[in-house]
């Protein structure tokens, strides 16, 4: 008997789950970040199957463990295996050395290489091949983010009616930025090939729409508050910003439960008499980490008052090791953090403390429990899962979000957080000092607002979204 088709194939970089060595040993582990975050409980509602790398390089061993991994539940993963070359050409070549920076608008970091590029098209060619072997005739294939541009192209190429959906989760350049790219127009016209184009705000969204503008003369753009229609040569494609967002219960629940309330009793035990701050990041330059060690440091010099009453737990996750640029950052990170403790600490105060690795789900809630302020500085970001999380992770409904207003989070924050320029070293102290001295009713009326505002639109809803904008794309109806 035939299997029926899933109705939903997910398409990403990476699956929740990673080959890694661990003690020369080869181990499966979790993957973190915000892609898996958002998607994992979609595709437990959902079921579908999960197309992506599990990391680790194509090998018989990683075959191996692959087989014997457990599925969740409720969907299926499919394993694309890239080899070493195609690991480091496609993935920390042209993924992050190249799309990375330039859509973070740091085009001074970017590593033009060709061979980057012919690697990216031919690594997305696999990935398309692995979505179309999962998928039916009238399976949805929703492919993610910037690693996947390409994907759509082939795709379309093979199934000229598939419905193809691509979200993008990291910002989308303005035109003077991304016409660096010497593969622009490729970029576009690859993305053109979807009926649906997802961005995370309304600013990413007129990025890309000016892109068209300039660098794909001859498509026809109409629209505008509703989102955009764009008539190309074989096709209409609708654009519409739809900002993610988070599975609001889990952190809820999981924050008012017993177990993680001790552990935020114990932490607050620990820092007696003293409000914590807190930074949690993969270690990224976009992340804004050493600005924001800059800026606490700003507070403790401007601000005396504030020595052995406040310490900044900064938890910062390993990520992109390989990558020169990464390295540096970790080196620039742990000198900051040995600066200033060196100058400030005390023998009964540690002024930041400092965890270089993942910590399990529980932890982080019960970190973000105990923390009276949250410090989420990016310099750019799609989104920021972490400043929706630990509102959400508030149980007494109260707390301080400052947040920088260069995240896509702030849109939609904006009236309960401090928003603040991360590049503003002492403007960030300012705002970290009012934070610490906020009275008790002006933070609960703020940590409401965003707790409501953040409840409302959690990622059901941003997926009910999605899948109302494909009912609206013109291949729809
Ligand atoms: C990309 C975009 C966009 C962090 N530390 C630990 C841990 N985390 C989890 C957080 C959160 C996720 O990692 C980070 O998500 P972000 O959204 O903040 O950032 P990126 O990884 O850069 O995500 C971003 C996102 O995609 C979604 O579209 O918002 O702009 O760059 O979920 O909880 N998780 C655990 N331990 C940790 O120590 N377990």
């Amino acid at each position: 008997m035939k299997t029926k088709p899933p109705g939903l194939v997910v398409v990403s970089n990476r699956i929740p789950v990673t080959c890694q060595y661990e003690r020369g040993k080869l181990r499966l582990q979790t993957s973190s970040g915000g892609l898996v975050s958002a998607l994992e409980p979609l595709l437990e509602d959902q079921g579908g199957v999960w197309v992506g790398s599990p990391g680790g390089y194509d090998s018989p061993e990683v075959h191996k463990l692959m087989a014997g991994a457990a599925h969740p539940k409720n969907h299926r993963y499919a394993s694309v295996y890239l080899s070493a070359e195609e690991q480091q050409y496609f993935y920390q070549g042209f993924s992050n050395e190249v799309l990375w920076p330039l859509f973070h608008d740091l085009q001074s970091r970017c590593n033009f290489d060709p061979r980057y590029w012919r690697s990216y098209q031919d690594v997305n060619r696999k990935f398309a091949k692995a979505a179309e072997n999962a998928a039916g005739p009238d399976t949805l294939i929703w492919i993610h983010d910037y690693h996947l541009m390409q994907v759509g192209r082939t795709l379309r190429a093979h199934r000229p009616e598939a419905r193809l959906a691509f979200f993008l989760h990291i910002p989308f350049p303005p035109p003077d930025i991304f016409e660096k790219l010497p593969w622009r127009r490729e970029i576009l016209e690859g993305l053109l090939e979807h009926d649906l184009i997802g961005l995370q705000t309304r600013r990413d969204e007129r990025n890309f729409v000016g892109c068209l503008r300039s660098f794909v003369p001859s498509i026809k753009i109409a629209g505008g508050e509703e989102g955009h229609t764009v008539v190309s040569e074989r096709r209409q494609t609708y654009i519409r910003f739809l900002p993610i967002s988070i599975d609001y219960p889990k952190f809820s629940e999981a924050a008012a439960s017993a177990p993680v309330q001790q552990r935020v009793e114990e932490i607050r035990a620990h820092h007696s008499g003293m409000q914590i701050a807190l930074g949690v990041d993969r270690m990224d330059y976009t992340k804004g980490i050493p600005e924001r060690l800059k800026a606490f440091r700003s507070l403790l010099r401007n601000y005396p008052q504030f020595h052995r009453r406040v310490t900044l737990i900064q938890i910062v996750v390993p990520s992109r090791e390989s990558i020169p640029h990464y390295q540096d950052l970790k080196n620039e990170v742990e000198r900051l953090v040995a600066e200033i403790n060196g100058e400030f600490g005390e023998p009964e105060w540690i002024p930041i403390n400092y965890i270089h690795r993942s910590i399990p789900r529980e932890e982080l809630i019960a970190v973000y429990n105990a923390a009276e302020v949250a410090l989420i500085t990016p310099l750019k970001d799609g989104m920021n899962l972490v400043a929706k999380e630990y509102c959400a992770s508030r149980a007494q409904t109260d707390g301080v979000l400052i947040l920088s207003e260069f995240a896509g989070a702030a849109s939609e924050l904006r009236n309960g957080a401090l928003l603040v320029n991360p590049y503003d070293e002492d403007g960030v102290a300012a705002a970290i000092k009012k934070a610490l001295e906020m009275p008790a009713e002006e933070r609960h009326r703020r940590m409401l607002r965003l707790q409501n505002q953040i409840r409302t639109a959690n990622i059901l809803k941003w997926r009910d979204r999605f899948f109302a904008a494909i009912k609206k794309s013109p291949a729809a109806s």
